[in-house]
């Protein structure tokens, strides 16, 4: 783009005698430049122009390899030295270029988010949002291009993707008006009421100060200390606890705006809105302890998860919605303070209504100039979208822009690449810090003569974002939230009571890990009695996995209204992209494994077959030696034909006790595949195989059969649950 592509329509060049001195009331041509100042051709270290966008450049294809100023170097290997075993010589400047360079490779990590993953996409409205918001990418038919980058928010750039945490999920809309960013988290409320409470939070959610310890998990005394402390982050920290904080994808993560937003139609109507990503694949979570091994087993689960689903052709999809609340001057909704971000408001009250699909398609092309760089920015606004009275979102206002400044190293990180608004930018900034634009003119202020008055405010233009005129209510300065703010325990009990039994058994089991890891008497006996204010039974049984008595509940709660649309179980989803271990033997009929295998891929599966040594690898992905059972939704096993009748082992497996000698690494893979509630196939000797590990083949997501394409078929029915959660008994009455 030049800057002559961003200019209005502009009227002919002033002729000889014409006035071009007086401030101009319309646009007009600039005076044209002096003979010296035409600028130099930028170049990259590509060889492309800086604003060369025609495509991807691989930066290793050149003849030649060259300094950073484009000498060709004859070596670089070896340092200029006075002889060769004599001393290394200052005069050395490809040497000091180049060691230089490396030692400045590194930018600040993120301060909170540092690790992520992220992909490109395309956004399509289906115009439903049109009598809502006045914002183009959300009339019919729009496509907007989109970047969306997900992340952990404890850890740092190198922890473990499956810690319990809460996920970023945040989306940046290259519009036609500017870019929209979307900077939500896969939890609809956040931990602190007022951004004044954030570096608070954050300081005790990350490692001791004095060790450095825990990395990238909230189970140390601080947090604990803190969040009981601050009972407002009860709820947020009840949602940790639950499935969410640990999610099975990014593929199959909700996402939210979390703040209240206001919508602005053509005409100036207005109302708020809550943002939501609805996945196509469903919510979906690991277990604990699934998460606790992949931990060990592959840290960056979920980023070769989402990398991979994107080259195998299965994109992942969100609707985006909104829940649509009109905007009284009160700003709440059935009860509901929609200023407090600690509050959502249930969907059963708010339908979310969807406004289009966003599918990510294009894995990035290099991780630190895409991923790294690219900076998000609550601030990023098209028109058609404004901001609330959210203490939370004021200082979020401030932070990102902020951050990008040390993170970014000054304040001209627009012009990164990712970073690049689509829309023509015609600023007035100048000058900073990695400046890559070469601005012509010579006037960079308003008004101005002598650049033809350049550029024109946008005036009443539909185009422009103009500030929605809210009234303020009158008031005195004061450092305090509204009475609504103080209630931290409704929307607790609400989530806790929402939650199916195997749900608050995660819960428990969750509160108890965590707060098992404090050490302070204290912390833990303070977070019990914030326990007894969500649920009796919760407290109880997190204090008996403690050791410790419970509280008596200090005050009667009011009832809990669930609201069943928090609960991620009770639902089938689409299983494309699900993986099959496929566990062969000796035994194995090929042709039967190529039918299922054939199956499996018709239905969007993805197989991996596991053989006791490996194999030829287009045929076997995994030896018994390389597999882990965390790497499948579900497991085959593609045994032997069945023994002769008068062999076969009893009905039950455990009574008839092990008959053959199971691979002590099979025998874990299908332990933990059970314990995991993930569905087990089977069929041939796959009764024995089963006996033989010790479990039941009869028990509850176990599918033996004749017919291994049919055997493949119910297992696939049992994944669409995604887990077989009738293996885990309900809790004692
Ligand atoms: Fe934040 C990063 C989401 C509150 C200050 N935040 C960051 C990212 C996400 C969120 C997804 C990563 C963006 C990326 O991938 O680059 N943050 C949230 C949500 C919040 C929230 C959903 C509450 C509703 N954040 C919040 C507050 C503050 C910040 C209250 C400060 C007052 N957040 C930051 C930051 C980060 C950030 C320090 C670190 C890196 C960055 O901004 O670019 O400025």
């Amino acid at each position: 783009m030049t800057a002559d592509d961003t200019r209005p329509d502009l009227p002919g060049t002033p002729s000889a005698g014409e006035p071009t001195v007086e401030e101009p009331v319309e646009p007009r041509p600039p005076l044209p430049p002096k003979p010296d100042q035409a600028a130099p051709e930028p170049r990259s270290a590509t060889g492309r122009g800086p604003q060369d966008d025609s495509g991807p450049a691989r930066a290793q294809a050149g003849a030649y390899l060259t300094n950073a100023q484009g000498t060709r170097l004859p070596d670089s290997d070896h340092s200029l030295k006075a002889g060769p075993r004599g001393p290394v010589l200052l005069q050395d400047h490809h040497l000091r270029e180049k060691i230089t360079h490396f030692d400045h490779e590194r930018i600040p990590e993120r301060v909170v988010h540092a690790r992520g993953a992220a992909a490109h996409g395309v956004f399509e409205s289906y115009g439903a949002g049109a009598g809502l918001s006045k914002a183009g990418f959300l009339a019919a038919g729009a496509r907007t291009p989109v970047f969306v980058r997900f992340s952990t928010v404890l850890g740092s750039r190198g922890s473990a993707d499956t810690v319990r945490d809460t996920r970023g999920f945040a989306t940046k809309f290259y519009t036609d008006e500017g870019v929209f960013d979307l900077v939500g988290n896969n939890i609809p409320v956040f931990f602190v009421q007022d951004a004044i409470k954030f570096p608070d939070v954050v300081h005790a959610a990350k490692p001791h100060p004095d060790r450095e310890i825990p990395q990238a998990q909230s189970a140390h005394d601080t947090f604990w200390d803190f969040v009981s402390l601050h009972t407002e982050a009860t709820h947020h920290t009840l949602w940790n606890m639950s499935d969410r904080g640990i999610p099975r994808s990014y593929r199959t993560m909700e996402g939210f705006g979390v703040h209240t937003f206001r919508l602005v139609d053509a005409e100036g109507a207005t109302c708020l809105v809550k943002w939501h990503w609805k996945p196509k694949l469903g919510v979906h979570s690991l277990t604990w302890d699934e998460a606790q091994l992949i931990g060990g087993a592959d840290p960056d689960f979920h980023r070769r998860d989402l990398y991979d689903a994107i080259e195998a052709g299965a994109y992942p999809q969100w609707e985006l919605g909104v829940q649509v609340m009109p905007d009284t001057p009160e700003q709440t909704f059935e009860g509901i303070d929609l200023l407090d971000p600690t509050k959502f408001v249930p969907e059963e009250l708010a339908p979310v209504q969807p406004l289009g699909l966003m599918t990510l398609h294009a894995n990035p092309t290099n991780f630190f100039a895409e991923v790294e760089q690219v900076a998000f920015h609550p601030g990023h606004l098209v028109p058609g979208i404004d901001v609330t009275d959210d203490p939370l979102l004021a200082g979020r206002l401030f932070s990102y822009l902020d951050t990008q400044i040390t993170r970014l190293g000054g304040p001209n990180f627009a012009q990164i690449p990712i970073n690049r608004t689509h829309a023509p930018v015609n600023d007035m900034l100048r000058d900073g810090f990695h400046q890559d634009a070469v601005h012509t003119g010579t006037a960079p202020y308003k008004p101005n003569s002598l650049d033809g008055g350049c550029p024109f405010f946008a005036g009443a233009d539909p185009h422009a974002f103009i500030e929605h005129p809210q009234p303020v209510p009158a008031a005195h300065k004061v450092r305090e939230l509204p009475a609504s703010f103080d209630d931290h325990f409704s929307q607790p009990r609400t989530f806790w009571a929402s939650m199916t039994p195997v749900e608050q058994e995660h819960i428990i089991a969750a509160y108890g890990f965590e707060l098992g890891k404090c050490t302070e008497p204290a912390v833990r006996e303070r977070n019990l009695r914030v326990l007894a204010r969500i649920d009796d039974r919760l407290c109880a049984e997190v204090a008996a996995a403690l050791g410790l008595p419970a509280p008596e509940p200090e005050a009667a709660e009011p009832p809990a209204r669930p609201s069943p649309a928090l609960s991620q179980l009770g639902r089938e989803w689409p299983v494309a992209g699900r993986t099959i271990g496929i566990l062969v033997g000796p035994g194995t009929d090929p042709g039967v494994l190529d039918d299922v295998r054939s199956a499996a891929l018709a239905a969007d599966l993805v197989p991996l077959v596991v053989a006791p040594s490996g194999g030829d690898p287009a045929e076997v992905q995994r030896s018994f030696a390389t597999a882990r059972s965390v790497e499948f939704d579900a497991v085959l096993l593609a045994g032997a034909p069945a023994p002769a009748a008068d062999a076969a082992p009893a009905r039950d497996a455990r009574a008839a006790g092990p008959r053959t000698l199971l691979d002590p690494r099979l025998a874990l893979l299908l332990g933990e595949t059970w314990r995991h509630a993930k569905a087990i196939g089977g069929w041939g000797d796959a009764r024995d195989a089963l006996a033989a590990a010790g479990l039941p083949a009869d028990g509850p997501g176990v599918v033996l059969g004749t017919d291994p394409v049919q055997v493949l078929r119910e297992v696939a029915d049992l994944l669409a649950g995604h887990r077989v959660w009738d293996r885990f008994p309900p809790p004692a009455a």
